[in-house]
Parts: structure tokens; C-alpha cells; sequence
């Protein structure tokens, strides 16, 4: 009898100890910190809208935000994320490049996806088949946690198409909430204009 008794309190004490033991609960995940942008710096003859102005439905391959919901040409079969840098020109025969840095120093490509998670849809024009004249580039984060620090957007013409100079490029961007605009204007082959989104 007196064994069992304590054979009960040894088996009691230990199962105690072992609550004891257990974390209280698994603290809940950690909600993503709002991006919030630092600084935006364009060239001085970039003018950057920051408003949204809903002009109807999404229209694809013009590097607008249309509806303002904050994606650009989403449903064109073009990737949206919560970075996302866009150009658009009209003129088919043009070749413009749209690059960009990201905070590791690496740059976005097509058929690739950078550390950091940034990818790239559409180098036109490319391959004539795969923009059918629709000439735009488009660089997004394909998920996960947004980088912080500085991303490097370089717009550069490398073709003048058939229509006179200057050519003018519209130009996108999103990060988290926000969206800016601006139309680029280029005259001379080789031209570039650098914007930084410093996160
Ligand atoms: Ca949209
Ligand atoms: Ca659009």
C-alpha cells in the first residue's frame, strides 16, 4: 500500500516536471512589417506621379494600373507581386531594356529568379513571336518577405523604332500599397534613366 502511494507521488512529480517542461503555446507567426518605402529618386526630367487615376478596366501591355487596385496589366499574362517595375513603348521597332538591381547587386532576368526572389517576364522586342508586338518588360517578386534596401531600376533605349525621337516610354512601379508613373522620354540611342526605391 505504502508502495503504491509512492510509486503514485513518483509518477505524479514526473508528469509535473514534464508540463512543467512544455512551452506554455507556440507564439503566433510574426506578421510581415508593412513595406514601407524610404526614398524614391528619378532623374530631374522624371516627373513621377504618385495618385492613381481609375480609368475603366485593366488594359493590357501599357504598363498602367488602369483600375488602380495596385497590379499592373494583371490578367495579361504578365506576373504581378508586391515589387513590381514596368515599361511599355509604342513603337514595335524600338528596343528598350528594362533592368533592375536588386539589394543584393543582382539584376533581374528572364527564365531566372534572383536570391531575393525578383524575376523577369518579356525582353522585346526580342523575338518577334513572344511580344507580337506589344512591346513591354516587366520585373515582379515572385513571393515570400519583400527585400529591403535598394533596388536599382535602369530604363535604357537601345533602338529608335520608325517613328521620329522621341520615343516615350511609360514607365510603372509598384511597391506594397503604392504606385508611381511617369512617362520617359528618349531621344538618342543608348540613352538611360536610373530611378532608386530605396526600401
Ligand atoms: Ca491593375
Ligand atoms: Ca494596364
Amino acid at each position: 500500500m505504502r508502495g503504491t502511494a509512492l510509486g503514485l507521488v513518483i509518477a505524479w512529480t514526473a508528469l509535473a516536471l514534464a508540463c512543467s517542461g512544455t512551452p506554455a503555446k507556440a507564439p503566433a507567426a510574426a506578421k510581415p512589417a508593412p513595406v514601407t518605402v524610404q526614398s524614391v529618386v528619378a532623374p530631374p526630367d522624371v516627373a513621377l506621379e504618385i495618385a492613381c487615376t481609375p480609368t475603366g478596366p485593366e488594359t493590357c501591355f501599357d504598363a498602367i494600373d488602369n483600375n488602380c487596385n495596385g497590379a499592373i496589366d494583371e490578367g495579361c499574362g504578365v506576373h504581378t507581386g508586391v515589387i513590381q517595375f514596368t515599361v511599355a513603348w509604342p513603337d514595335a521597332g524600338a528596343d528598350v531594356d528594362l533592368s533592375v538591381t536588386d539589394p543584393k547587386g543582382e539584376v533581374a532576368r528572364i527564365n531566372d529568379v534572383t536570391q531575393l526572389g525578383l524575376a523577369k517576364d518579356r525582353n522585346c522586342p526580342g523575338d518577334p513571336e513572344s511580344c507580337q508586338g506589344q512591346s513591354m518588360e516587366n520585373v515582379y517578386l515572385v513571393e515570400g518577405d519583400v527585400p529591403r534596401g535598394t533596388y536599382r531600376v535602369a530604363v535604357k533605349l537601345n533602338r529608335l523604332g520608325n517613328s521620329p525621337p522621341p520615343l516615350r516610354v511609360r514607365f510603372s512601379a509598384r511597391v506594397g500599397q503604392r504606385t508611381w508613373s511617369a512617362l520617359l522620354e528618349f531621344r538618342v540611342p543608348r540613352d538611360q534613366k536610373v530611378l532608386t526605391f530605396v526600401l
